[in-house]
C-alpha cells in the first residue's frame, strides 16, 4: 500500500504538509496555508507556556478563549483571508505577552523571584538523577521526595535556570546542570549513569542505552518510556537508588543564571551613568530555541567578536551558545546576563520598556538589538510578541522559519524591518555603525 510521507493537516489529504507550495485539495493559496501553520505553531507554543502556569495555579480565561478562537479559525474551511490571519498572529502575540506574564507570576510567587547564582556544570559523589524542559514544579516536587535520600539532582538545557529561584536552590541536593541545550541528550544521557525525567518539550526519542532509566512526566510521552502521571517520582527515586554512583568530577565551567528584572533594575542608574559615559555603547539579546544547525554557531562567533563596549543579555537554549564565554564586566555591570528560559523572553521585554522610560526614548531607539535564534513553537509565539510590540530590526537566524515564503518574508521585512543573520563581523559593523 503506498504511504504518505506528510500528512497535511489543512487538507488532511495531499501529502503536502507544512511546506505546501501549491494549491492543494483545500483549496488554500499557499500564503494562507502558510499563515495558518504559523498560528498553528504559535498557539502551540502559548499553550505551553499555559500549562506550566496551570501548574502552579494561575489561569487566564482571556487567554483560554483567545486559544479557542485562534484554534476554530485554522479549520480547513472557516478563514481564507491572509490579512485577518495576519492580525490573528499579532493578537496571538499580544496574547502570549499576557501568557509569559501568568508564567513569570506564578514562578516568582511560588519560588521567589530569581537572583544571580553561580551554577557547578561537574558531578558529585552519589546516585544521581538528571530533570531536562521546563517544568520546575516537577523539579520542584522531585527536590522535595529526593530530599535526604542520599541522591542528587541535575538540571538539563532549559532546567538551568531553576538554580536561579530561592525556592529551588534551597535544596542543596539541586547539585548542579550538566550538558546544553536540548539536542545533547542522546550524548549526555548515555554518558550520564543515574535516571533520567523530562519535564516538557524539546524531548528526543531515546537511544536504548539509557532508554529503561528514562521517565517522562506531563505531557512528555516517548516510546518504551515510562511515565508518571502526576508528581509522584518514587519510580525515579527507585531507580536511581539503583543505578551505579555517579563519581566526584569538577566540570569545566561554572555558569551564573538568576538576573531577574528587579536585579537588572536595581542597577539601572549605573546602567544610565555608564550609556551616557560612552563605557557601555549597545545591548545585545542573544538568545531563542537553539538547534544542532552549524549555521547556529554564528552566535557564538557573533558574542566572542563583540567589542568590550557592549553587554549581551541571553535566554533560553540559545545561551548555551554562550554562556561559557568570559565576557568580563564593566564598572560591576555584568557583560552576560542570563534571564533565563525562552519564556523569560517576558523579563527581556520588561528591562527594556525600563530602559526606554530611563532613557526617556522608544524601545526602537535604545542602543538595543535582539540577535534570535530560530527553532520552534515557542519561538514562533515570542516573535509575534516581540512583533506585537512594535520592535523592529530583529535579527533572524540560523535558517528561516518553515512557513514563511517570500510574500511573508516581505512583509516581515517592510513592517518590521526583520533582517536575516550574515556573517557575525558585518552584521556587527551594521549595527554598531548606528
Ligand atoms: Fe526552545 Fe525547546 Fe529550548 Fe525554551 S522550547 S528554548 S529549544
Amino acid at each position: 500500500m503506498e504511504r504518505l510521507e506528510m500528512f497535511c493537516y489543512q487538507c488532511s489529504q495531499t501529502a503536502k504538509g507544512t511546506g505546501c507550495t501549491v494549491k492543494g485539495v483545500c483549496g488554500k493559496e499557499p500564503t494562507v496555508a502558510r499563515l495558518q501553520d504559523n498560528l498553528i505553531y504559535a498557539i502551540k507554543g502559548m499553550s505551553a507556556y499555559l500549562y506550566h502556569a496551570r501548574e502552579l495555579g494561575y489561569t487566564d480565561s482571556e487567554i483560554d478563549g483567545f486559544l479557542e478562537k485562534a484554534f476554530y479559525t485554522t479549520f480547513t474551511n472557516v478563514n481564507f483571508d491572509a490579512e485577518s490571519l495576519v492580525k490573528l498572529a499579532i493578537e496571538a502575540g499580544e496574547m502570549n505577552l499576557k501568557t509569559m506574564k501568568l508564567l513569570k507570576e506564578a514562578h516568582i510567587k511560588t519560588y521567589g523571584e530569581p537572583e544571580p547564582t553561580k551554577v557547578q556544570t561537574g558531578t558529585v559523589k552519589g546516585h544521581g538523577i538528571i530533570v531536562t524542559g521546563h517544568g520546575l514544579k516537577a523539579l520542584e516536587e522531585l527536590l522535595k521526595q529526593t530530599e535526604g535520600t542520599g541522591i542528587n539532582v541535575y538540571t538539563h538545557s532549559e532546567m538551568l535556570p531553576a538554580h536561579g529561584y530561592p525556592g529551588l536552590n534551597k535544596y542543596k541536593h539541586l547539585a548542579g546542570n550538566l550538558g546544553k541545550a536540548w539536542f545533547d541528550q542522546k550524548k549526555l544521557f548515555t554518558e550520564f549513569p543515574g535516571a533520567i525525567l523530562a519535564t516538557s518539550n524539546c524531548a528526543l526519542i531515546p537511544k536504548e542505552e539509557y532508554r529503561d532509566r528514562m521517565f517522562t512526566a506531563g505531557p512528555v510521552r516517548l516510546p518504551g518510556v515510562k511515565h508518571i502521571d502526576g508528581y509522584d517520582f518514587t519510580p525515579v527515586i527507585e531507580m536511581a537508588k539503583s543505578l551505579p554512583e555517579l563519581e566526584e568530577k569538577s566540570g569545566d565551567v561554572t555558569l551564573t543564571t538568576g538576573f531577574s528584572k528587579s536585579v537588572v533594575l536595581s542597577l539601572a542608574d549605573k546602567i544610565k551613568e555608564l550609556v551616557e559615559n560612552g563605557k557601555i555603547k549597545h545591548f545585545f539579546l542573544v538568545g531563542g530555541c537553539d538547534s544542532r544547525n552549524k549555521k547556529a554557531e554564528y552566535y557564538t562567533e557573533f558574542v566572542k567578536l563583540l567589542p568590550e563596549d557592549t553587554v549581551v543579555l541571553t535566554l533560553a537554549c540559545g545561551k548555551f551558545r554562550i554562556n561559557d564565554l568570559e565576557l568580563g564586566d564593566i564598572e560591576g555591570i555584568p557583560r552576560l546576563i542570563d534571564l533565563g528560559q525562552c519564556n523569560d523572553a517576558i523579563v527581556a521585554i520588561e528591562i527594556a520598556s525600563a530602559l526606554s522610560e530611563l532613557f526617556g526614548v522608544g524601545v526602537n531607539e535604545l542602543p538595543l538589538t535582539l540577535m534570535l535564534s530560530w527553532m520552534e513553537q515557542k519561538a514562533v509565539a515570542i516573535l509575534w510578541s516581540l512583533l506585537a510590540l512594535g520592535i523592529k530590526g530583529i535579527y533572524l537566524g540560523p535558517i528561516l522559519p518553515a512557513w514563511v515564503n517570500e510574500d511573508i518574508l516581505k512583509v516581515l521585512k517592510e513592517n518590521y524591518d526583520l533582517k536575516l543573520i550574515g556573517s557575525p563581523e558585518e552584521d556587527i559593523k551594521n549595527i554598531l555603525k548606528k
